[in-house]
């Protein structure tokens, strides 16, 4: 029969009626020696009590909300590995004083009797009565000390050395209560809170997160309010209940441990009169800052697994008592944060890629004047997200140029007539960025998601940018290499309509290798096109204008485009994007070039 021992509470300070604010375990459990078994919450620390002691949890006694002191029972214990017993029960503690009687053979802080010794156990912080740093009595108090800032230290954290800094609470200049905490500490066992001894401002906060700290290390400096500037500077605030009484002068103690802690005299942290360095001087808005918030109210197992998950606990709303953030709560808030970013597409303005571009700050404009909100049509939304996507993503390059369309225009009007289809000035841009894409195939590719390869396409299908009441579209024409100039038109004019009456279908805008943007039925000059991306370069037309042009002997009116070439420049160099613009203006000056 496996031996059971009785898990008690350890001894932990001054605590008493401390409520289990988290079980960690249940019945049938086996648990490792040392593994957390609970969770114990007082107004200044949280503590583990782990198990003693290898073994399968038996008989839990202890629920959330009972409140537990040292000896009160949390379970029972059946150890793994220990020959059979009929005395059965023994008790676990963790007191620090007892430690005379013997042990059980295999748990560190399990006696072999009912009334069982207390191990001292490291692996619980006592840091005096309530876990606070004590801070020096008020100045008035204190036969000559007129303290305007007292230096805060890590109190008293049992055995623990160089604890890492976890979260820092509190900022510079932050107005902070007596007792409101202002870091957090976690051991391997613990997550501590260090609170401010006393009311006042941060004046220079000494750590950061990931520090490491012992008892005595500085924290920070605090003004103290009411307590005017006296010369006298600073005194100490330390969490050792010895020295408190006996405190020297102010000066004198501006650092208890000097040369064990030259940090504390850098110019981070001045330290006035007996540094022989500046006063520290209130923060510009120190006076009347906000009061910090308070820390999020989380366990270490939530904590620890917040940590591990990256999640920020002042972001997450918990739904345990008094607002306790669970892990669930942790969960559900990844959960919530996982799906808003699937949602990227109908947000407003995503920020892809991890960018780090901080949001455009929100206004009320109302108070400027009236304002009229109105919703978003879909598409507007979801070519916005494209359009941010795109501008984010690719470096943008613009090459302008005039293609000379004198002789198309005649030719197109000609045929035009001829035909019975209007063939638009669109249609032969199609076709002649189609041949520009047979010649310099670079423009009719993609970059591979991970920067490694260029994928180049096989087939050429070009979208032109559609204005339509809902917004911008880009419905595609297919296989541009494969059809005539009025198949490509009567295409375009297919596509338009179904594009003005909101009746595109998804097959409709796939697959396009280029874009086109023509604003030249509306009029204005040059602009820079947004590259459609994957796409690695769109052409923009403008107007075409009847232009004075030298041949070498005189001026000719001859009409000309003008265009601009967009491109992905990771893709394309400057000098293929002027051989493309180049090689587009033959084309168009000279159609017969399209048929070679
Ligand atoms: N220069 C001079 N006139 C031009 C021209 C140019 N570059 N392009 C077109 N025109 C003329 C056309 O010949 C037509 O005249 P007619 O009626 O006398 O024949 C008139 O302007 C109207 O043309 P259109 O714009 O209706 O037709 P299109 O085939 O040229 O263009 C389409 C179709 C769908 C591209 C166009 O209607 C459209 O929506 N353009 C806007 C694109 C856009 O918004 N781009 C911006 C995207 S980025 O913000």
């Amino acid at each position: 029969m496996a031996q059971t021992i009785e898990v008690k509470v350890p001894d932990i300070g001054d605590f008493d009626a401390v409520p289990v604010i988290e079980i960690l375990v249940a019945d049938g459990d086996t648990v490792e020696v040392d593994q957390p078994l609970l969770v114990l919450e007082s107004d200044k620390a949280t503590m583990e009590v782990p198990s003693p002691a290898a073994g399968t949890v038996k008989g839990l006694k202890v629920k959330v909300g009972d409140k537990v002191g040292e000896g009160s029972v949390v379970c029972l214990l059946e150890q793994t590995g220990i020959g059979n017993r009929e005395s059965g029960i023994v008790e676990a503690k963790g007191g620090a004083s007892d430690e005379t009687s013997a042990p059980t053979p295999d748990a560190k802080n399990v006696s072999a009797t009912a009334e069982g010794p207390a191990v001292p156990d490291s692996r619980f912080p006592i840091p005096d009565s309530r876990g606070a740093p004590k801070a020096a009595p008020p100045p008035d108090s204190q036969a000559g000390a007129a303290a305007p800032a007292m230096t805060v230290t890590v109190p008293n954290i049992g055995d623990f050395d160089a604890v890492p800094v976890i979260e820092i609470l509190v900022a510079d200049g932050d107005t902070v209560d007596v007792d409101q905490p202002l870091l957090v500490l976690e051991s391997d066992k613990a997550t501590m809170e260090v609170p401010s001894p006393g009311a006042g401002t941060i004046a220079g906060l000494k750590l950061k997160v990931g520090d490491k700290v012992s008892e005595g290390d500085v924290v920070c400096l605090l003004e103290r309010p009411g307590i005017g500037n006296g010369e006298s500077g600073i005194v100490e605030a330390t969490g050792g209940a010895s020295d408190e009484s006996s405190a020297p002068a102010p000066e004198a103690k501006a650092d208890p441990k000097p040369a064990e802690r030259p940090a504390v005299t850098d110019s981070r942290f001045p330290i006035p009169d007996s540094q022989g360095g500046p006063k520290a001087a209130p923060s510009p808005d120190s006076r009347g800052a906000p009061k910090a918030a308070p820390p999020p109210y989380a366990g270490p197992a939530t904590r620890k697994f917040a940590r591990q998950l990256g999640v920020d606990l002042s972001q997450v709303t918990g739904s345990g008592p008094r607002g306790r953030i669970q892990v669930e709560d942790v969960q559900g808030f990844v959960k919530q944060r996982l799906s808003a970013a699937a949602s990227i597409p109908d947000s407003r303005f995503p920020i892809p890629g991890g960018t780090g571009i901080p949001p455009i700050p929100a206004q009320d404009f109302s108070q400027f004047g009236e304002i009229d909100t109105q919703p978003l049509a879909r598409i507007r939304k979801l070519s916005a997200a494209h359009l941010s996507r795109s501008w984010l993503n690719v470096p943008h390059v613009t090459q302008h140029d005039d293609a000379d369309i004198t002789e198309l225009e005649a030719f197109r009007k000609q045929a035009s007539s001829e035909t019975g289809v209007k063939l638009t000035l669109l249609a032969f841009l199609i076709k002649a960025v189609g041949e520009g894409l047979k010649t310099y195939p670079e423009f009719n590719s993609s970059l591979a998601p991970d920067g490694e390869s260029l994928i180049l396409k096989r087939y050429c299908h070009i979208g032109f940018a559609a204005d339509t009441p809902n917004g911008l579209v880009v419905p595609v024409v297919q296989d541009v290499w494969d059809k005539s100039l009025s198949e490509i038109a009567s295409d375009c004019a297919r596509l338009a309509k179904t594009a003005r009456d909101g009746k595109l279908k998804p097959g409709d805008m796939r697959g396009g290798c280029f874009s086109i943007s023509s604003l030249g039925g509306i009029g204005g000059g040059y602009f820079t096109p947004i590259v459609n991306a994957p796409e690695v370069a769109i052409l923009g037309v403008s107007r075409s204008l009847m232009k004075p042009v030298w041949d070498g002997q005189a001026f000719q009116p001859r009409l000309m485009v003008p265009l601009s070439l967009s491109y992905d420049h990771r893709v394309i160099d400057g000098a293929a994007a002027a051989r493309f613009i180049v090689r587009l203006g033959e084309l168009l000056a000279d159609v017969r070039r399209m048929l070679l």
